[in-house]
């Protein structure tokens, strides 16, 4: 019977699977229109075989062709839309048989980019999580793992490069113009990280000798117009390779290593065993059209696939919903990889802002509302929308939390234990868990509590100095707010870092392990008031609740040793005034004033010092949010430090120029982002009178992070002078599109400015724009999710006509591609959270699109749930 109610996984319903494949042969005969896909799969009983069972098989949307057993046609079987279910099998399935299936799919008509697809020509997979069933009939689960064995065929002209997973055996001309190439993994697999690429596109590569001494080669693959912005990303794979020897001695197991480069893709980038398969914007980097922040994302997101060779693919999943066993530690991995790269202890801790910067902006607003889900979720209608801020940032900062409690020899020993277990094996979130406390002898049991529980803990403080006894004391509260199906919550294991600051810098930094509901802490011996400095370096993702003195957040601002909480304590400062409508008083602007002129701290630090904190995070603040409130006093804050320090942004803008051979390095970056902060509270502060500066730095800029910079200050600022640099602009770079879709982005992202047209309408034009794709999801995204989800002035509108684009643009998308719909579709998650004229006119848009019948699964679970 056909039902239309959503069908919902559950983790705890997991059972291991009833067969298993051994040996699988998969012969691939490439053509855009009739994909012809013969399996051969070698298959075993599983650990919940019963004699007698029969083998399901899933399939999404294949033409099946013929099945056969032990070489013989066999008719037993039914074939619904998602399976193939086969019966009598040999032998009652008890010893292993072989299956044959013939099917067929169709590349060019491929618009979701899940399973087998077409782009500009070229051929593509998709498999992560469920995009095998879309190329055959398969036990499409990350729990059977097998050995691959893979035979591409297609046209020589049109496709003369063919690759697959593992190493190359054979390649053969054949009839007609067609050709072969045969590709063996040596290393079993799940499904999801099968891969092919066929098409005409060319290489860089080099040769690389591995801690064992062995050689490696390593190539990037990439449309041939594209060879030269490939140098970056094949720096960043050999310094991933060194570093993962160094810090975990985890050495590349393949002989070959692959990247290739594609236009059109969902995510960023996929770790497919041996040949990543990576979002353009990802890999192809040149100063003139790749800003210093791709340039950081790209070797982030390369030592990322990278590092899952091991966490993720060397040993992987048993199901999804331990997502972040694998994401979550291999986030944790490029976050402290990228901050080695920074070359400097005050590069590290600019890393560290910034990835913080991010979870507060993204991660906090998701895991207090209606998709909030622990970091191990317990249940999913589309594993697609669990690839999440939640499953990845922050089950960064839960790994990150095993190091801080272990410290980092302790987080090694367990990791070496992980591998010494699990290797070549599927295995769980607890799995890891055990391994860390086995290897330190440290009782984790509560540490659990981070995995099953969602929301964002909220610790109270409250601080008591006796001056006659010398005491300081602390008393930590900690609480969680219920959240979706999880009313009550148990306690957490909360490593705080702290450190008393006092004049004879006597104290040293210490580790409180907040267990308990509430816990108070006494320090003896203290001569006179202290000022805290807790949770250092953001050692636990918590909201703290702690009312200090302006005058003790002047003080961490301008002098505390851990350079994350100098940073925290002027968003702090920052943060209150602005919700209470204050613009900062004489001292913040002198604080600010001496920080900008200090030649010892690191300019990188100074950019991140002085940029307020987001709106999306200002929002979680509040309980009922006025968007164009918190907007504009924002905004006026802002101005009023561009106006008072003018003297000090006109002088460092001159004083971090960086003359000579552009350098992409963190130094030198570093000094771009403060010079053009600089330029642009300039502009805040007076855009009439510095805006012919910013055409100026924009015309003779020879590296696009001050191209862009330039730019973006104009039009944010509404220049008068922005028109004709942004016809400029994409003249200049008409052919390359990903700077393209920057000139997209940058336009949907402006706020709103007096006197000009709200953002919306050019939104709307640009969506009618030539070069704009609605099947490309990066053109999608520069363009639609922008302004839905990164210009919330202009976005939140009391007449809702933001909303009703919102709405239009999602029913539009979902039938093009539903992953990319659905992630458009979180856009109105917080509704609930905003003052009543916005609150009810984004309540009728979400209402209106759940009206759709034909709603994918992916867009119907986010709909529902907002809704729910
Ligand atoms: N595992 C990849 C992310 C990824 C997930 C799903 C995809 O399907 C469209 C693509 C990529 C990573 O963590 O990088
Ligand atoms: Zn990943």
């Amino acid at each position: 019977m056909k039902t239309d109610l959503p069908q919902s996984f559950r983790r705890l319903e997991y059972r291991p699977p009833v067969y298993t494949f051994d040996q699988v042969e998969l012969d691939i005969a490439l053509d855009p229109a009739r994909t012809i896909i013969k399996s051969r799969i070698e298959v075993l009983p599983g650990k919940s075989f019963e004699a007698g069972a029969p083998l399901v098989l899933v399939g999404h949307e294949l033409e099946f062709v013929s099945l056969r057993i032990n070489g013989e046609a066999h008719r037993h079987f039914e074939l619904t839309p998602d399976f193939l279910t086969i019966h009598s099998l040999p032998k009652e399935g008890k010893e292993k048989f072989i299956v044959e299936i013939i099917c067929v799919c169709v590349p060019e008509k491929n618009t979701s980019l899940m399973g087998l697809y077409v782009s500009n020509g070229n051929f593509f997979t998709q498999c992560e999580s469920e995009g095998f069933r879309k190329i055959t009939y398969f036990l499409d689960r990350p729990d059977v793992m097998a050995r691959y064995r893979v035979t591409l065929r297609a046209r020589e002209a049109e496709y003369p490069v063919l690759l697959s997973n593992g190493n190359l055996l054979k390649t053969e001309k054949l009839p007609n113009g067609w050709h072969s190439a045969i590709w063996e993994d040596p290393f079993p697999k799940p499904s999801y990280l099968f891969t092919l690429v066929a098409g005409k596109l060319e290489c860089i590569e080099e040769t690389i000798t591995t801690s064992s001494g062995a050689k490696k080669l390593l190539q990037i693959w990439v449309e041939p117009h594209d060879l030269q912005k490939t140098r970056h990303a094949m720096d960043s794979l050999i310094a991933s390779i060194h570093w993962d020897e160094k810090r975990f001695g985890l050495e590349l197991d393949l002989e070959r290593f692959m990247i290739v480069a594609v236009g059109d893709f969902n995510m960023g980038a996929m770790e497919n065993k041996g040949l990543n398969i990576f979002n353009t914007k990802f890999v192809l980097a040149q100063p003139e059209t790749a800003t210093d922040a791709d340039f950081a994302n790209i070797e982030s997101v390369v030592a990322h696939e990278y590092f899952h060779n091991w966490t993720g693919n060397r040993v992987t999943c048993q199901d999804w919903f331990q997502l972040s066993l694998k994401e979550g530690l291999t986030v944790f991995r490029d976050q402290e990889f990228s901050a080695d790269q920074m070359g400097s202890e005050s590069g590290r801790a600019v890393k560290r802002i910034e990835d913080v910067r991010l979870l507060r902006q993204l991660q906090f607003p998701e895991d207090a509302g209606p998709m909030a889900h622990p970091i191990r979720p317990d249940e999913y209608q589309e594993i697609s929308n669990f690839y999440t801020v939640t499953v990845y940032e922050k089950g960064s900062e839960v790994v990150r939390m095993y190091q801080t409690l272990l410290g980092i020899e302790g987080f090694r020993k367990g990791m070496d234990l992980y591998f010494k277990r699990h290797d070549g094996q599927a295995v769980t979130c607890d799995d890891f868990l055990m391994a860390m406390a086995d290897a330190n002898g440290k009782d984790l049991t509560q540490f659990r509590n981070w995995y099953s529980q969602a929301g964002t803990p909220r610790v109270k403080l409250e601080e008591h100095y006796d001056a006659t006894k010398k005491q300081y004391q602390i008393t930590l509260t900690q609480s969680c707010a219920p959240s979706p199906g999880q009313p009550d919550k148990k306690l957490f294991h909360i490593p705080l870092k702290m450190r008393l600051i006092t004049n004879s810098d006597d104290q040293v930094e210490q580790l409180l392990e907040l267990t308990q509901a509430s816990q108070t802490w006494t320090f003896d011996n203290i001569d006179e008031r202290p000022v805290l400095s807790i949770n250092r370096n953001f050692s636990a993702p918590i909201h703290l609740d702690f009312e200090q003195s302006e005058a003790d957040l002047l003080t961490l601002f301008s002098s505390d040793d851990d350079p994350f909480n100098r940073w925290e304590a002027g968003q702090k400062l920052a943060m209150q005034m602005i919700l209470n409508h204050r613009l900062p008083d004489k001292q913040l602007i002198d604080a600010y004033r001496n920080l900008l002129m200090d030649p010892k701290l690191d300019p990188a630090f100074k950019d991140l010092a002085l940029t307020l904190p987001a709106e999306s995070y200002l929002y979680e603040q509040c309980t009922s949010v006025d968007p164009q409130k918190i907007f504009t006093a924002r905004r006026a804050f802002r101005r009023e430090i561009a106006k008072q320090l003018q003297l000090e942004w006109a002088a460092l803008y001159q004083q971090m120029q960086t003359p000579g051979p552009f350098k992409s390095d963190a130094v030198d970056a570093g000094k771009r982002a403060l010079k053009n902060l600089a330029l642009s509270m300039l502009l805040e502060a007076n855009t009439a009178v510095w805006a012919p500066m910013a055409v100026n730095q924009y015309r003779i800029a020879d590296n696009m992070t001050d191209r862009y910079a330039a730019l973006a200050g104009l039009v944010i600022h509404g220049a008068r002078e922005a028109t004709d640099c942004l016809s400029d602009f994409y003249e200049r770079f008409t052919n390359d599109a990903l700077v393209i879709d920057k000139w997209f982005g940058l336009q949907s992202s402006r706020p709103p400015v007096d006197g000009l047209e709200p953002t919306l309408g050019n939104v709307k034009k640009l969506r009618e724009h030539p070069a704009f794709k609605m099947n490309n999801p990066n053109r999608v995204r520069s363009v639609i999710h922008t302004f839905c989800s990164n210009n919330p002035a202009s976005f939140h509108q009391t007449d809702g006509s933001g909303y009703e684009f919102w709405a239009d643009s999602v029913l539009a998308l979902d039938p093009i591609n539903p992953q990319v719909a659905a992630r458009l579709a979180r856009a109105l998650d917080r509704w609930r959270l905003f003052a009543a004229p916005y609150q009810d006119r984004m309540k009728s848009a979400l209402e209106r699109v759940a009206a759709y019948q034909t709603l994918s699964p992916d867009t119907r679970e986010v709909i529902s749930k907002a809704l729910s």
